[in-house]
C-alpha cells in the first residue's frame, strides 16, 4: 500500500478528485496553504496499492495545469537614511501538482 500526497492548485482540486472517484480511487481533501504564496491550495491523500500508483499519477497529470501567479512583494526605494517601500509585481509559474508517494506501514478500515 502506499499513500500518494498530492498538493495542487484549488482550480484543479474539483476535477481532480471527480476524475479520481469515476475511476475508482478514494481520496481526502485537505485545504492547505503554500509556504511561498501564503495561498490557499489543496492537498489530497490519495491511499492505492503500489500497482496503482502511476495510474493516479497519470490522472494528476492529465487534470493540474501550470499557471503564472503575480504576486506583489515590497521593494526598498530611496537614499539609505530616508528608505520607502513600493509594490512591485513579479510572476511565478505554480505547478501543477507536487507529489509525494509514501510507503504505508499499516491500513485499516473498520
Ligand atoms: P508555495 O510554497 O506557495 O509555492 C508556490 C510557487 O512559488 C512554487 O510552485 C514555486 O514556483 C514558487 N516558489 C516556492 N518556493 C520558492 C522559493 N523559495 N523561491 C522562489 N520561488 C519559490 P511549486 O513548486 O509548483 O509548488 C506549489 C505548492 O506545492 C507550494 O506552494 C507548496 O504548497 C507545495 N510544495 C512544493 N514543493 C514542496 C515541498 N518540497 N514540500 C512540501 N510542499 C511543497
Amino acid at each position: 500500500m502506499k499513500l500518494i500526497v498530492a498538493v495542487v492548485q484549488d482550480k484543479d482540486s474539483v476535477r481532480l478528485v471527480e476524475a479520481l472517484v469515476e475511476k475508482g480511487y478514494r481520496s481526502t481533501k485537505l485545504a492547505s496553504t503554500g509556504g511561498f504564496l501564503k495561498s490557499g491550495n489543496t492537498t489530497l491523500l490519495i491511499g492505492v496499492e503500489e500497482k496503482h500508483v502511476q495510474r493516479v499519477v497519470d490522472i494528476i497529470k492529465d487534470i493540474c495545469h501550470s499557471r503564472e501567479q503575480l504576486i506583489t512583494p515590497m521593494a526598498p526605494v530611496g537614499s539609505n537614511s530616508v528608505e520607502s517601500y513600493v509594490p512591485y509585481p513579479i510572476e511565478v509559474l505554480v505547478g501543477g501538482a507536487t507529489v509525494f508517494v509514501l510507503d504505508v506501514e499499516k491500513f485499516v478500515r473498520v
